[in-house]
């Protein structure tokens, strides 16, 4: 059975990228809707009723109608279009060494070098709260340390989990090769870079909108 696929997203937002990019590295058909998530369109009564009870995009919903499954949690999505590809791997070494690196981003990439990036580029720093500019500090250098840390990584191999691209690099790319917007230079990091390139030119790669 061939299912339909809608993505509940904010075209600015690098969770939401990370679908996208799943979906056409393996060319599945991927139809959008989108929200304004700085005007509160996923905090709506009928948003949370049915889409996601936790506010936020992105959203995957498999099927339509009455029938629609909604999964959120952008990591969770692409393990459900990627089921069976080469995007995740057989061996079960592999499997969850590509596991780890999903949850460092959702743990120790995500929450810094996206939320500095949201901040800047979409808040302005000049709207912050005292609350937001109090992190700022914290951010950055937790924010340094995960760079650091790919870097130091892809220095020994081509791809976060092996030779060859899994969702591991998927989940790790969006905000990664956009973590200038939210003040961090790049340029420190070659291997990072070379990485960055490296998905880029990956068949069937698509740009964040
Ligand atoms: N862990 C979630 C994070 C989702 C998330 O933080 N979404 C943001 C945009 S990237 C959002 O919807 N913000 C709107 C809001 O919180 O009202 C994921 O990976 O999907």
């Amino acid at each position: 059975m061939v299912e339909a696929f809608t993505l509940h997203e904010d075209p600015r937002s690098g969770n939401c990228y990370k679908i996208r990019l799943t979906a056409a590295l393996l060319g599945l058909p991927l139809a959008t809707r989108a929200y304004d998530i700085m005007r509160g369109e996923t905090r709506t009564p009928e948003f949370l009723a049915r889409v996601n009870p936790n506010g936020r995009i992105p959203v995957l919903q498999i099927g339509e109608g009455s029938a629609a499954r909604f999964l959120p949690e952008s990591n969770a999505a692409c393990w459900y279009l990627a089921h069976g590809s080469v995007l995740i791997p057989q061996d079960r070494f592999a499997q969850a060494d590509m596991l780890r690196w999903m949850f460092f981003e959702q743990y120790s990439h995500e929450p810094n070098i996206a939320t500095l990036r949201f901040w800047l580029r979409f808040v302005g720093e000049a709207n912050l709260s005292a609350e937001q500019r109090g992190q700022m500090m914290a951010k950055r250098v937790a924010g340094c340390a995960a760079l650091d840390l790919m870097n130091r990584h892809l220095a020994a191999t081509a791809f976060f989990s092996g030779e060859a691209v899994t969702l591991a690099d998927i989940a790790l790319f969006p905000y990664t090769h956009v973590a200038e917007e939210g003040g961090f230079g790049l340029g420190d990091y070659p291997h990072i870079l070379a990485w960055i390139a490296r998905v880029q030119a990956l068949p069937g790669f698509i740009p964040m909108p």
